[in-house]
């Protein structure tokens, strides 16, 4: 926690009392309204963890003295191990990003034609296939996890389809059991959009050992991040030797290329990152997890906003603080976010307005949005709000008071968006 303490010490210093009304029947006292924002500096979704800058600058120098920069120099081995082992899987691919990941995995695994996926999720779940020419085909979310729901899954099965990419969403599981048993039923290929879910769990095993394979993000905005990067991992040999040879060109020692291959390698440097930020993630994880108590206690009592909850059967990093405003809060959601950013809250709508609302897929699948009703009111009502060991209590206390006292003035708070020169998201 003394991270934490440092890190609070070095935020900024709150400019007034947020939610505070300057009179009874006065104007509340919004940054909408005029008054200076609640946050001098502005609170981020997704400030990256830095981890001990002491251990990350002599790693640094380090790989400056030996001179091995890149392509599987030692540090990238010491991680590729070190996330094996916390993951429990045999083999574990560093690569140059989550995406990148994504793609690889999907062309080891020989997938085409069709592949189901979420529409709730980042567009990169998608993009990864249709980069490659194979249709993402979208299946609903269950409400509750906002992971694929099975139904939907097997109701979306044509015979194009050769695979399914379940996205363990905020590093919330997927029903993995049932797409294991409809993947095995309609011989499919199945995989795991892992990008949120790094030090997560699905009951006493670690994501990560799921499907044929799964793919973490460590992006500079993820629990462990390595500025960019990612990982495949798998307990198949074979896969994991192929996946190795394409992220390298495909080649076999010096100058025998033997497959077909691209440059997904990982940076030694991002990789010293990475070993850094891993010495860190217990705390990291302790913090988001008692940011996300703070948020629960302050939230409480307000009515229509409510955190997404995680299931306390599986292990979570709780990296991303999700909260659904719903339809019985006296704004909407969007509305909600323009007062949050116009007090220096980057509150964030992810994943609106839902891929098959983005392009190509807005214009490849223009009814896409009839068959994914939970996915529509996902990307409707959800908020994400800052965590991370910026953030103190009262930092937390203070979004929270704005959020309400928006809320409680709701009438004067939409008025005063829908001007002309309101803000907006
Ligand atoms: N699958 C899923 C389910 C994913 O969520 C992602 C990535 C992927 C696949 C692909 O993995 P990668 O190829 O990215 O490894 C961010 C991230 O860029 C993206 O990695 C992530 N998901 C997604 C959920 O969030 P944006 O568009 O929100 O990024 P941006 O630039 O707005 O940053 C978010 C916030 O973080 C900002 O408010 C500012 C703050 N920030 C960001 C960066 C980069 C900082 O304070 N410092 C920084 O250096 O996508």
């Amino acid at each position: 926690m003394r991270r934490r303490a440092s890190a609070r010490n070095a935020t900024r210093k709150r400019k007034r009392s947020p939610g505070r009304l300057r009179g009874a029947r006065a104007t509340p006292s919004l940054a909408i309204f005029g008054a200076a924002p609640a946050f001098a500096e502005q609170l981020h979704v997704g400030r990256p963890n830095i981890g001990d800058r002491g251990r990350f600058l002599a790693r640094l120098n380090d790989i400056l003295d030996r001179r091995w920069l890149t392509n599987r120099g030692d540090y990238v081995v010491e991680l590729e191990r070190r996330i094996a082992g916390l993951t429990g899987v045999r083999n574990c691919v560093l690569v140059a990003n989550g995406t990148i990941g994504l793609e690889l995995l999907i062309r080891a695994l020989g997938l085409r034609g069709e592949v189901i996926v979420p529409a709730f999720t980042f567009v990169a779940t998608a993009h990864a296939l249709q980069w490659q020419e194979i249709t993402p085909v979208f299946a609903d979310i269950d409400r509750e996890t906002h992971c694929l729901d099975p139904r939907s899954v097997e109701a979306a099965i044509t015979p194009r389809t050769t695979g399914i990419i379940g996205v363990h969403l905020w590093g919330r599981p997927c029903a993995i059991g049932e797409l294991e048993v409809i993947a095995a039923r309609h011989q499919l290929k199945l995989m795991f959009d892992a990008a949120h879910a790094f030090g997560c769990s699905s009951g006493k095993r670690m994501i990560g050992s799921f499907g044929a394979a799964e793919v973490f993000s460590f992006h500079a905005t993820k629990i462990v991040n390595t500025f960019e990067g990612g990982a495949i991992v798998t307990d198949n040999d074979e896969l994991a030797e192929r996946l190795r040879l394409m992220q390298n060109f495909g080649f076999r020692g010096y100058d025998r290329v033997v497959y077909l291959g691209i440059n997904g390698k990982m940076s030694e440097v991002c990789a010293a990152m990475g070993l850094t930020n891993l010495e860190s993630l217990d705390a990291l994880v302790e913090c988001n997890r008692a940011n996300y108590r703070a948020y629960a206690k302050h939230l409480a009592g307000i009515p229509g906003v409510r955190l997404f909850p995680y299931d306390e059967r599986h292990r979570s990093n709780y990296q991303y603080l999700v909260t659904i405003v719903g339809e019985d809060a006296a704004l909407t959601r969007d509305e909600l976010v323009a007062v949050l950013h116009a007090e220096n809250v980057v509150a964030r709508r992810y994943f609106h307005p839902g891929v098959h609302r983005m392009e190509p897929y807005r214009t490849l699948f223009p009814d896409a949005h009839r068959l994914l009703p939970r996915t529509e009111q996902a990307c409707r009502e959800v908020m994400v709000l800052p965590t991370g060991p910026a953030l103190s209590e009262s930092d937390i206390a203070g979004v929270c008071g704005l959020i309400r006292a928006a809320l409680e003035h709701a009438a004067r708070v939409r008025e005063r968006l829908a001007r002309p020169e309101g803000p907006n998201p």
